[in-house]
């Protein structure tokens, strides 16, 4: 069905599926909500439109290309293998903030459609965290396995991750993908749960061993989809995800931005607002993957 790749092994069919997809259901809370609580994640087609999306891939890599990491045109966002990004940390930093805060990025990440769909999930006004997770991955990049509890849940734990393709993501260039009935491992979820949210320590919650093996050894599989631009997937902080390796035979950098969400009327985590946040350890946009240049090897959370 699809080629997917982790950790330079080839997902074997028996391990792999599609995701459902809730796009007919978009417009209904209570069928949402139903869907997060069976399934852990929902998954919509198309909910940014195509000229948004474009606008913001051409805006994102056209900043990247004056780092001379994407060739031209940038919208195709191939490697150049090369990068001129300054190298002292606190400069990287203000670069990916700037890149992070480009207008039609943002477009896409606060704009009324995703706006429209994560009030319709939490059934009240929502808001969306503005310190915002740009991913461009290159060739061999992917995300381990992980639960995104403990990290953003300081204010409330009622916090939803929205990942959105911004362009084509099809499985060989990385997709995301959740790890099935992964949001009822209530023997992971528990100890995370526990875990202290005013430590600045990274806690271990991503499983750097062989995803494959871990989904086979649950009875459960790795779900994904060919994304289309605009696609997008919610998840809670108790399902389990990654992203498979960019195995892209042209070099192409695939492109996603993850948000995280949660109602308006609960108290927030100070850390991911305002006008320079803060940031999980306290050095904003520069503790980010996003953040290092394309040259540089990424397989974190
Ligand atoms: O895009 C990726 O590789 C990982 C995304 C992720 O971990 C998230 O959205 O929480
Ligand atoms: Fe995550």
């Amino acid at each position: 069905m699809f080629y997917c790749q982790v950790h330079g092994k080839p997902v074997p069919p028996d391990v792999l599926g599609g995701f459902r997809e809730s796009t007919e259901v978009m417009t209904d809370s209570a069928a949402l909500q139903a869907r997060m609580r069976e399934d852990g994640y929902v998954f919509l087609r198309g909910v940014v439109g195509p000229s948004s999306i474009a606008m913001a891939r051409k805006e994102v890599f056209g900043r990247l290309a004056e780092v001379g990491e994407i060739a031209e045109p940038p919208v195709e966002g191939i490697f150049t293998g090369q990068s001129q990004r300054p190298d002292e940390p606190a400069e990287r930093g203000r670069f990916w903030q700037s890149v992070s805060e480009g207008p039609a990025l943002r477009r896409v990440t606060h704009g009324p459609e995703m706006q429209y769909v994560l009030d319709t999930l939490f059934g009240e006004p929502s808001r969306g965290y503005d310190f915002i997770f740009l991913r461009p991955g290159v060739k061999g990049r992917f995300t381990f396995l992980h639960y995104d509890l403990p990290f953003f849940s300081r204010g409330t734990k009622n916090v939803v991750t929205a990942w959105t393709a911004i362009g084509d993501i099809p499985t060989v260039e990385g997709s995301l993908f959740v790890l099935e009935n992964s949001h009822c491992f209530d023997d992971l979820i528990k100890p995370i749960q526990t875990i202290d949210y005013n430590s600045k320590d990274s806690p271990q919650v991503q499983m750097m061993g062989d995803a494959i093996e871990f989904a086979r050894s649950r009875g459960s599989r790795l779900l994904t989809e060919n994304f289309q631009p605009g696609d997008v997937i919610l998840f809670g902080m108790t399902t389990m995800h990654g992203s498979f390796d960019n195995c892209s035979p042209v070099n192409r950098t695939r492109l996603s931005v993850d948000v995280r969400w949660q109602p308006a009327s609960e108290p927030i985590d100070e850390r991911y607002f305002g006008s320079n946040p803060a940031g999980t350890t306290g050095i904003g946009y520069a503790e980010l993957n996003g953040a290092k240049p394309l040259t540089e090897p990424w397989h974190t959370r």
